[in-house]
């Protein structure tokens, strides 16, 4: 059993000075048992603890760490830039070339607007869509997490799903009279609003592929039906690409499923580790954003030069050929290893996967929306989580997220990771 002593020394410096004792409340633990860790240093596929303890990162920082920790190109890559100064809070070349990747790879970007977080990312797009389009409402889905903006936090996934959370105290009432929920994967309930509410809605966001519920993936029909929908009306369709996007593949989930919506929100994986997120979409629907329209959204930090950098060699690196198809390969083997042990455990469990995205949910059947999410046995998750982390392998303390390998990962890994599982499930 690892020793975890400097962890809860600092655990309890931090409950005195940081609510709850994090800086973001998944990190907690609360939904495992126990007491946050504390984490000193990674490097590949390995995460390093305050006590020294080793672990298999399966977390990856929530998914921006696709290459790994620490991957010497993108350090050296950092340091050069970083030495030549932080932040201008003026125009770059290296926003330039991020802006022109992006509208590269991304189907649906045409233009796009670089800022500091994925929340950032939603809320813009979320105002764009309401500006554009003229009117108030958003349909969201039950469980899937955009970020805390205030309008967003009906029914999220992700923390709130973890901490069971009813809608955050805070919003005003009448702001969250705007934000509509419609069970993930379900098309009748949609239209059902739609008769409704036709005439009054913006957009409908939906993660392609839903990982803060843990992973759900799109129906057979869903994502195109959602954009029949929001063509009929003259809504428009934002995709959250947030964790999908560059996980997926180069095109993320628009790419891989054929569906291209009318605007897409970015983070995690283009800032290589660093705090970048961005939303784009079509050019007459981008160019109302300030100074070119009027839509006004801001940020000192926006396209700062060190985050870019270290999302552009990211970006860059996975550009080589062969990538997907070995993160492909990787969230197959770890599936494997994952599925095999819970049958010989007859622990009645399923993965549901996504490339190198996936969760182990501890109920017989993968979920195709948040309530059947939710009939996981919670509980055996924590005790996995639990059991795992003593025998060197960090999943994501909730039920409700993904796990990731990146291509630091090895089949070794995969090999520890599978005995792991059977200690802790036999
Ligand atoms: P950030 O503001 O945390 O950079 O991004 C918000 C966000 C937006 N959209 C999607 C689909 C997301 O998954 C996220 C954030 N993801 C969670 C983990 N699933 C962040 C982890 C945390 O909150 O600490």
């Amino acid at each position: 059993m690892p020793a975890h002593f400097r962890s809860a020394e600092l655990f309890a410096r931090a409950v005195r000075v940081i609510p709850g004792g994090v800086n973001s409340p998944v990190r907690s633990f609360a939904a495992v048992g126990g007491r946050p860790i504390f984490f000193a240093r990674g490097a590949g596929s390995r995460i390093y603890d305050v006590d020294g303890n080793e672990y298999i990162d399966c977390v990856c920082s929530w998914g921006p760490l696709i290459l790994g920790h620490a991957h010497p190109l993108v350090v050296e890559r950092v340091q050069r830039v970083v030495e030549e100064g932080m932040t201008f809070g003026a125009c770059i070349e290296a926003e330039v070339e991020m802006a022109e990747l992006l509208t590269s790879a991304v189907p649906s970007v045409e233009m796009v607007r670089l800022v500091s977080s994925g929340t950032e990312a939603v809320m813009s797009a979320v105002r764009l869509a309401r500006a554009y389009t003229g009117r108030d409402d958003i349909i969201k889905f039950d469980g899937c997490y955009h970020g805390h903006s205030d309008g967003l936090l009906a029914r999220a996934g992700s923390g709130v799903a973890t901490l069971s959370l009813p809608d955050s105290p805070g919003v005003p009432p009448d702001y969250a009279a705007h934000t509509i929920i419609a069970p993930y994967n379900d098309l009748d309930a949609v239209r059902a609003i739609i008769e409704r509410r036709r005439d009054a809605i913006a957009a409908v966001i939906v993660e392609p592929v839903a990982a803060n519920m843990g992973v759900v993936a799109p129906a057979e029909g869903f994502l195109e039906g959602l954009r029949e929908i929001t063509t009929e009306i003259g809504a428009l369709l934002i995709f959250d690409e947030v964790i999908t996007g560059f996980r997926l593949g180069r095109s993320g989930a628009q790419g891989l499923y054929g569906v291209t919506p009318d605007l897409t929100t970015l983070g995690k994986i283009i800032g290589g580790g660093f705090p970048v997120g961005a939303y784009g979409g079509r050019r007459e629907i981008m160019q109302m954003i300030a100074p070119a329209g009027d839509v006004y959204q801001a940020g000192t930090l926006s396209g700062n030069p060190v985050a870019v950098a270290a999302g552009l060699e990211t970006l860059r690196l996975l550009g080589e050929p062969g990538v997907y198809e070995g993160l492909e390969r990787l969230g197959e083997a770890l599936e494997g290893a994952l599925s095999d042990a819970a049958t010989e455990a007859s622990v009645p469990s399923s993965v549901s996967r996504a490339g190198s995205m996936l969760t182990l949910f501890f109920a017989p059947q993968p979920p195709r929306d948040y309530v059947s999410a939710r009939s996981a046995a919670i509980n055996r998750y924590g005790a996995f989580f639990r059991a795992m982390l003593e025998h060197g392998v960090y999943l994501p303390p909730s039920q409700f997220e993904a796990l990731f390998v990146s291509t630091a990962h090895t089949a070794e890994d995969i090999q520890q990771i599978a005995q792991a599982a059977r200690a802790a499930l036999g």
